[in-house]
């Protein structure tokens, strides 16, 4: 049985075109500084990002971690959205890696208001942690892909301008958001300290990450690298497939929306299905399963048997993201198993 595997976008393989880049591609040290490939990658997203300078990490998580290190101190305070992906999927390394906590939010879309940042914000006072780092995600995972409005985000800016505390971006998909919001990402930079970019999800490239951020920044994030165990040697392979990732597959990622689009509105037709279409701006689907009669576990395993796979997210939301692999009769064809799902489940 042919499966079509809506998991995730992260299941992406590289191409023969992408292998012919990476097999093809110069290589030195990097440890040294002296991968030609990986310091071209760097550049590039130098000039991306707007930002002085950026460092090859092995994934979006090991990104995200290096940068609350490099921003924080132990006993310090991170304020995040409550579905961040920081918050939820990163093995608490937050606590276990910087000796931070984090002050989830919740925000609607991924978005939180900004009184309720300024109300998170500790007072000086020797009872409380000091707040360093507000973290924010874009496109918002959890939230199913939701974009962070740029207005949105200046404020948010101001206010930690305001109480001199710093910006990261976990931007693992902040490619889908620029090309859907016509924002350039060096736009959505400019209000960050740090951002973060992954090759590895709706590039389709099979490893690696970004960091970008000042001089400064990015030379204590290198350290942490280092501490993390996450400095690479002839990373030039890897970068290769970045390079390729970030000239050829950026633009195909409207194809990966526009299904996304599709399926959302069709399985919000089927009954016991339900789809809050506001969610699903980019290449993310989140099915709501409440009204079925079923968990989303046991909706999921039954696609499953039907050559289905999407991810359940929680007991009653399931979660199907496009990506390069999946064709429009891939699309097709899940919206019809989908539909003998919803209609044999009302007849039981
Ligand atoms: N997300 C994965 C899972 O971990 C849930 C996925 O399948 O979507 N930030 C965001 C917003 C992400 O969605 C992810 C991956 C990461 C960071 C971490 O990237 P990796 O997997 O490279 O560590």
């Amino acid at each position: 049985m042919e499966i079509i595997d809506l998991r995730s976008d992260t299941l992406t393989k590289p191409t023969p075109e992408m292998r012919e880049a990476m097999a093809s591609a110069e290589v030195g040290d990097d440890v040294f500084g002296e991968d030609p490939t990986v310091n071209a990658l760097q550049e590039k997203i130098k000039d991306l990002t707007g930002k002085d300078a950026a460092l090859f990490v092995a994934s979006g998580t090991q990104a995200n971690q290096i940068s609350i290190n490099a921003h924080t101190q132990p006993g310090n305070e991170v304020i995040c959205e409550y579905r961040s992906h920081i918050f939820n999927y990163e093995a608490g390394a937050p606590a276990m890696l910087s000796g931070v906590q984090l002050h989830p939010i919740y925000g609607e879309y991924g978005v939180i208001k900004e009184d309720e940042i300024i109300e998170a914000i500790r007072k000086t006072d020797h009872h409380f942690p000091q707040t360093k780092l507000i973290a924010l995600e874009n496109t918002h995972n959890r939230w199913g892909g939701t974009i962070y409005p740029i207005e949105n985000i200046e404020k948010i800016s101001v206010i930690a301008a305001e109480y001199d505390i710093r910006m990261h971006l976990d931007g693992a998909r902040l490619w889908n958001a620029s090309v859907e919001s016509a924002i350039p990402i060096k736009t959505y930079a400019r209000y960050f300290d740090s951002v973060t970019l992954c090759f590895s999800k709706g590039l389709g490239a099979p490893v690696g990450s970004v960091i970008a951020g000042s001089e400064s920044f990015i030379d204590r994030a290198h350290y942490y690298r280092k501490a993390y165990g996450g400095g690479m040697r002839q990373a030039g392979i890897l970068a290769a497939a970045a390079i390729y990732a970030m000239e050829n597959n950026v633009e195909r990622l409207r194809e990966d929306h526009r299904r996304a689009r599709i399926l959302a509105e069709a399985v919000n037709e089927m009954s016991g299905f339900v789809v809050n279409l506001r969610t699903t701006q980019t290449n993310i689907v989140v099915i709501d399963t409440s009204l079925s009669g079923k968990t989303a576990p046991e909706l999921t395993d039954e696609m499953q048997k039907e050559g289905i796979k999407m991810i359940a997210f929680s007991p009653t939301r399931i979660r199907a993201v496009t990506h390069q692999h999946i064709t429009d009769n891939d699309i097709d064809k899940t919206i019809e198993i989908l539909k003998s799902i919803a209609s044999r489940r009302s007849h039981n």
